[in-house]
């Protein structure tokens, strides 16, 4: 088995889907933690200066949706055909969207309201839409995007509580991502962050 170290900050974020992951696979992997306080000397000694990173077998990969789309191929997690993977990304791609433009850094949560009311219907309602009768985002079947969808929903969550109650659907597919054991048990266990 290939040897596996996370680099990220000290919350879920854009990390957490590869925590995930691992969870799920029960894949031992190094979860390094960098405070944002010290980020600034380390920025610089990563590749592209941005976290999370995965190093492989001491080989250093950046982008985390990239990296994870990796995992779950070789983890079950990836679709069961190319039309399956094809309706993952574009899950993935749509709420990757909402995450990059959502105003994370501000100090008026009322900026990040107004970014929601104005992006999230769009996505959401798409995304309901598209679940039709199924319990996951690819028919029957648990993966990655399901999994990623639980992580944004714990990011937005956390600054706009209620975000996603219109969304009946959306909601069930994280209680039957959090129903899955590995998956409860790594929630239980891992630190608490706010985001
Ligand atoms: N698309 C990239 C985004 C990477 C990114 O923007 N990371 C942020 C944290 S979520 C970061 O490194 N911020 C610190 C900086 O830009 O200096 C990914 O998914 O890995």
């Amino acid at each position: 088995m290939p040897s596996y170290k996370l680099t990220y900050f000290d919350f879920k974020g854009r990390g957490e889907i590869m925590r995930y992951i691992f969870a799920y696979t029960n894949t031992p992997y190094e979860d390094i933690r960098i405070q944002f306080s010290e980020w600034p000397a380390h920025k610089a000694s990563f590749p592209f200066g941005k976290l999370p990173v995965l190093e492989i077998d001491g080989v250093v990969y950046s982008q985390s949706l990239a990296i994870s789309r990796y995992l779950a191929k070789q983890s079950g997690l990836a679709g069961k055909t190319p039309l399956d993977d094809l309706h993952i990304d574009i899950v993935i791609d749509h709420l990757d969207d909402l995450v990059a433009l959502f105003p994370w850094l501000t100090d008026d949560n009322e900026k990040r309201k107004e970014y929601m009311d104005k992006n999230a219907p769009a996505v959401l309602g798409g995304l309901e839409k598209s679940l039709g009768n199924n319990k996951f985002f690819a028919g029957d079947y648990v993966t990655w995007a399901d999994f990623f969808w639980d992580n944004c929903y714990d990011m937005f969550e956390h600054y706009i509580p209620g975000f996603a109650n219109a969304y009946p659907k959306l909601l069930a597919v994280r209680k039957r991502v959090h129903e899955i054991p590995a998956i409860a048990a790594w929630i239980k266990k891992r630190p608490v962050t706010d985001i």
